[in-house]
């Protein structure tokens, strides 16, 4: 077999699977991650997933329970080289909800375009951040971690985070 054939034939049977192997550590718009179930520290709400979508105009950030109830959401979000900013959900199982937007001083971003909505026959939040409201919309990749707390206490029950960027798509 030549060289080029060997070449051929690794680039059909090896690379696909090198790309596999690579995308989890690679840059992506959107970033899908599992927690487990029955983790937590404490009742209070259980994450099960996320899903975290970094497009030019809003950081969308959705996560998945194992159960609707009462309790806080806490998004932390990352960029290299910015302060962090934490999108907070403070969610009520008879439906009352409220989120901000703080920054790394705990002081409240003021956030126009912040929507946040709780679907809870489905058991998930989904917050979304115009990118202007989060360093001025100036970064490129961002990293997210999502903690969960009863409401009122600053107790963690659930914890996902994870060493992956996700690029500004
Ligand atoms: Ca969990």
């Amino acid at each position: 077999m030549t060289t080029r054939r060997i070449l051929a034939a690794l680039s059909a049977a090896g690379v696909a699977g090198l790309i596999l192997l690579a995308s989890p550590a690679a840059y992506a718009a959107e970033l899908q991650l599992a927690d487990p179930a029955r983790d937590t520290n404490g009742p209070g709400l259980d994450v099960v997933g996320t899903d975290v979508s970094n497009d030019d105009y809003r950081l969308t950030t959705t996560v998945d329970y194992r159960v609707d109830r009462s309790g806080t959401t806490i998004v932390g979000l990352k960029a290299r080289n910015r302060a962090l900013v934490r999108v907070v959900n403070y969610h009520r199982a008879d439906g009352d909800d409220k989120t901000i937007l703080v920054d790394h001083n705990d002081a409240r971003i003021a956030c126009g375009g912040l929507r946040a909505s709780w679907d809870a026959d489905d058991a998930e939040l989904t917050v979304s951040v115009p990118s202007p409201c989060v360093w001025r919309g100036n970064y490129g990749a961002v990293r997210p971690w999502i903690l969960t707390e009863p409401l009122g206490s600053g107790r963690d029950v659930d914890f996902l985070t994870t060493k992956q960027w996700i690029a500004r798509g």
